[in-house]
């Protein structure tokens, strides 16, 4: 199937697993196309003049650059109207999207995170856009946060966009995880990648090191393991990366192994981690375990945890298979 396009492999898809309705494929589509617009607009960053901070604050009290709302309108914009969504969430507003009135709509929720990774713009590093699809009731209120509340186990597609050399979208829709890369004289996304999977053992890891000092005792003692390579009780030596863009940490997993942590640490404790659960710890556990990796707070499954809120913050440990099973072993020891 490699080389054909976002939109053949759609209909593929729905011809072979017969669930996959139009209204989610025109989510698909759109986002897509609108992750195509995204990554126009970042190449064109400066000579735009849209670099830089937006002069506001989202709804996590993190300052917002002007490409965060500039991505996040783009993706309001192209869905607001398809007829195809009942309500829309970002992690840069308070408040969910509905539908508005007048206008018909279908029976998905899209969940993002528009521009993840932004304090790599202004330096010319990765960047991402993160999605989540889930079903609701046709009747839903989407003014309220209530049908957006479901676990990470409900989602019916998953997927990222990440801006580098080239623009690549990764997708799930339950049956693995494939890749498209963007061609720009086309302007199509390309499948260039069938099946990724994630080798269940690695030798490279990922954290913010500068928290150290913060992390609980089974994270200390995970990563003095790793640390401590061949001289220590690991045997081997390990390799570490951080691009402090979660979309580009994670389609480096995906790409060639290895494990990601944004564990709780005593600066974010109160607010229950780093990471939001419906705009980045979702998409990429379903992800992850679709590409036969694993996905754990240190204490639960991702995907099991019950949102209690639309900005909901997590734990975040995920990757190879075996590394994540032995930190949460040592959480739960
Ligand atoms: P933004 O959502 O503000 O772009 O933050 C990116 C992020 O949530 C995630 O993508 C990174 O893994 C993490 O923050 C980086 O955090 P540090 O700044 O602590 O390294």
């Amino acid at each position: 199937m490699s080389g054909i396009t976002l939109a053949a492999y759609l209909r593929d898809a729905q011809r072979a697993h017969g669930r996959l309705p139009d209204d989610l494929i025109q989510t698909l589509e759109i986002t897509a196309t609108t992750c195509e617009r995204i990554s126009a607009a970042l190449q064109r960053g400066a000579l735009a003049g849209i670099l830089g901070m937006a002069g506001s604050e989202n709804v996590q009290g993190e300052d917002q650059k002007k490409l965060d709302v500039i991505a996040n309108d783009m993706l309001l914009d192209a869905h607001a109207s398809g007829g195809h969504l009942a309500g829309m969430a970002s992690e840069e507003m308070d408040d969910p999207f509905p539908i508005p009135d007048g206008v018909s709509r279908g029976r998905y929720l899209l969940l993002f995170d528009p521009l993840d990774g932004s304090s790599n713009i202004d330096i010319n590093a990765l960047t991402g856009t993160i999605f989540s699809v889930l079903a609701t009731a046709p009747d839903a209120d989407t003014t309220r946060v209530t049908p957006f509340l479901q676990p990470g186990t409900a989602q019916v597609a998953a997927g990222y966009a990440v801006y580098g050399p080239a623009t690549q979208l990764v997708l799930t829709l339950g049956h693995g995880v494939d890749a498209f890369t963007l061609d720009p004289e086309q302007g199509a996304f390309i499948l260039t990648s069938e099946g990724m999977r994630i080798p269940e053992a690695t030798q490279e890891f990922a954290i913010n090191m500068s928290n150290q000092r913060h992390w609980e005792a089974p994270v200390q003692r995970y990563v003095a393991e790793l640390l401590a390579g061949k001289t220590g009780v690991r045997g081997k030596d390990f390799n570490m990366r951080w691009v402090a863009a979660m979309v580009a940490d994670i389609h480096r997993i995906l790409t060639r192994g290895g494990i990601f942590l944004y564990p709780l640490d005593s600066k974010t404790a109160a607010k229950g981690g780093k990471l939001r659960l419906m705009y980045e710890a979702n998409p990429m556990a379903w992800l992850i375990e679709q590409a036969g990796g694993a996905a754990s707070t240190g204490r639960e499954r991702i995907l099991d945890l019950a949102p209690s809120g639309l900005h909901q913050r997590v734990a975040v440990i995920l990757g190879a298979r075996e590394e994540v099973e032995r930190v949460a072993g040592y959480h739960a020891s």
